[in-house]
């Protein structure tokens, strides 16, 4: 601290460590904080509210980490996450966590105690070694001791977070940092603009020339698009080789929307059909891992669950240890998708289009589905079930084409995921590579802090309950959020029992006919309770135009789910007679 002091008397203008954080944030084009007050940070978010930062307070710290982490997945910018310190930094540390699974770059900043007491463990007010404990479970972790360090701390995180594949950082901030003087315009001098945070990778010239010679040869081309093809807001690239290539693409998850579902190339009605069809596969930003069943087994053709289906593969990523991760990739293509799709596009020059063998047997299947699916929507059963509610939902999309989707669940997400068409660029935010519950009202309350636009959330009961306090800070914020709750009274549904007997309902059951709009309610907001796709469409209707924090408490059918949506499969338990 002798430099410090020395530098104080150096002019009468001071500033401390609270303004350094704040401005060294706002130097980076930070302009929101996403976090909850407390011991050593209250005066952080003050200084900040003050400063022209908007910082948006939550009731627990997993979902303002979750805000902060899809914040980043929409703008590129890392999103912040700041909380107190052990019990805040450990609520923190799932949602910092799963950013880092999702590659979404986010910086969880935890004030921590003091650092002596904490080294000898001599039990001070919220005692915990934060940086140990983040660090093998985010990408990059850093701790900063003295207030002329901030500026190079916010840098670093800054860079580790956006640069390569993105992720979670995690920035420990030690109590007495916040309060240390140094010379203001010293202060000043020591903060760092990130100069080009996410550089550019091009890819090299020989990587791309045996990609385009495998998509060139290829009988039976398939595309597959990842997260990371959203993230990387190459959109008019993606489209542009789509189309001019005319290969069929299958859109993952969030990637929905990229190109409309809609799409005459779109080949999500023909998944199971294009997946094991496939001789070639260009993965753009998607990992082969069990969302695509490892890129083997029958999925993919492969005569049993460990066989590799005959696929060449193609990986276009900006992780070069992604390639052979569960099969082998014949053609890695290490870069950023804009850069890697351009070269592509290039060498590719003017290609010819896959054979119509190949497009007509992949059109013929999706009119076959698609017509299957219209017969189930066009149902109206008494309760409701998933799909026609979710029809609902998917003519509101459908109208909106700008609201954000969120979404989680089981059965309530895959059967969204499959239904309701996405028509724009990450417009569909979900529990990601995880399938992790409780993503729901962080995801929405940053969805409309970011793009203003309107947010439809469709949550499990289940889901829902995870985030479900934060109605509160969807009201408090005034903020147009729509959350749909498909309320079929539990965990997949509700129609399990205890097999003795007892009082206690069985593990997977909630109460019966619970009433989720009287939560929305009792904040202010509007909550409707609905039992009809015709009451569900009205509600829906109105929350949209009047952008007004509504919760929808949608009945449906209590044995309309299956045991773990889709992937009943990997339960080991599920095997039921
Ligand atoms: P999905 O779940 O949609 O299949 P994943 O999360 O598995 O997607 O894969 C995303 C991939 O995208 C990761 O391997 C990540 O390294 C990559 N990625 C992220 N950003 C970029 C980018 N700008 N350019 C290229 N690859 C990227
Ligand atoms: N905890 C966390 C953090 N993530 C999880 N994925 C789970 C538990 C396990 N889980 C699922 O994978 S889905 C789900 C749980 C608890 C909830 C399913 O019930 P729901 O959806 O009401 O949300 P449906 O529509 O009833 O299937
Ligand atoms: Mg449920």
């Amino acid at each position: 601290m002798g430099s410090v002091e020395t530098e104080v008397s150096q002019s009468q203008e001071t500033t401390d460590g609270f303004n350094l954080v704040i401005e060294a944030l706002k130097l980076n084009g930070i302009d929101t904080i996403y976090g909850l007050p407390g011991i050593p940070i209250t005066d952080l978010t003050r200084k900040a509210q003050a400063a022209g930062l908007r910082v948006i307070s939550f009731r627990h710290e997993q979902n303002a980490g979750n805000a902060a982490a899809i914040a980043g997945f929409l703008t590129q910018k890392p999103g912040i996450c700041l909380t107190v310190s052990a019990p805040g930094f450990l609520n923190g540390l799932t949602a910092l966590t799963n950013a880092t699974t999702n590659c979404f770059p986010m910086i969880l900043i935890s004030g921590s105690s003091e650092r002596e007491i904490v080294d000898l463990q001599q039990g001070d007010y919220e005692e915990m070694d934060q940086l140990a404990i983040a660090k093998p479970l985010c990408k990059q972790a850093f701790r900063v001791l003295h207030a002329e360090d901030i500026g190079v701390g916010i840098a670093r995180a800054i860079r580790a977070a956006c640069s390569g594949r993105p992720g979670g950082v995690y920035l420990d901030l030690p109590a007495k940092l916040f309060a240390q003087t140094v010379d203001a315009a010293a202060g000043k001098r020591s903060l760092i603009e990130v100069v080009d945070p996410a550089p550019k990778q091009i890819p090299g010239a020989d990587a791309v020339k045996r990609a385009a010679d495998l998509l060139k040869g290829a009988k039976k081309p398939l595309i597959v698009l990842g997260k990371g093809a959203a993230y990387a807001q190459a959109d008019a690239e993606i489209r542009a080789l789509i189309e001019k290539t005319g290969i069929p693409y299958l859109p993952m998850s969030m990637a929905k929307g990229l190109l409309p579902d809609t799409h005459e190339l779109c080949a999500s009605a023909a998944r199971s059909f294009v997946l094991p069809g496939a001789d070639v596969v260009m993965l753009i930003g998607a990992r082969l891992n069990w969302l695509l069943s490892h890129g083997k087994g029958k999925t993919w053709g492969g005569k049993s669950s460990k066989d590799w289906g005959g696929q060449k593969f193609i990986q276009i990523d900006i992780s070069p240890q992604e390639a052979d991760s569960n099969v082998r990739t014949d053609a890695p293509l290490v870069g950023d998708v804009g850069s890697c799709v351009s070269a592509l596009m290039a060498a590719l020059g003017t290609p010819a289009k896959p054979p119509a063998e190949w497009l007509n047997a992949i059109a013929e299947k999706k009119k076959g589905n698609i017509a299957k699916m219209a017969e189930t929507l066009a149902k109206n059963p008494s309760p409701m079930n998933f799909h026609s509610a979710l029809n609902v939902v998917r003519d509101i999309v459908k109208a909106n084409p700008d609201a954000i989707l969120v979404n989680e669940g089981a059965n309530a997400l895959d059967f969204t995921r499959s239904i309701v068409d996405m028509y724009k660029p990450r417009k569909r935010l979900d529990v990601g590579t995880w399938g992790i519950m409780g993503i729901g009202m962080g995801f929405s309350v940053a969805a409309a802090v970011v793009t203003k636009q309107p947010v439809i959330a469709i949550e499990g009961d289940s889901a829902f309950g995870f985030s479900g306090m934060e109605v509160e800070t969807i009201c408090r914020y005034n903020l147009p959020v729509c959350v749909v709750v498909m309320n079929n009274n539990g965990v997949y549904g509700g129609k399990d029992v205890n097999p003795t007997g007892g009082p206690d309902v069985a593990p997977t059951v909630f109460v019966k006919g619970a009433r989720y709009d009287k939560l929305m309610e009792a904040f202010g907001g509007v909550g409707v309770h609905a039992t009809t796709p015709d009451e569900l469409r009205k509600a829906m209707e109105e929350a949209i135009r009047s952008r007004k924090p509504t919760l929808i408490n949608a009945v449906i059918d209590e044995g309309a789910g299956t045991e773990s949506g889709r992937i009943t499969s990997l339960n080991p338990t599920a095997k039921k007679k």
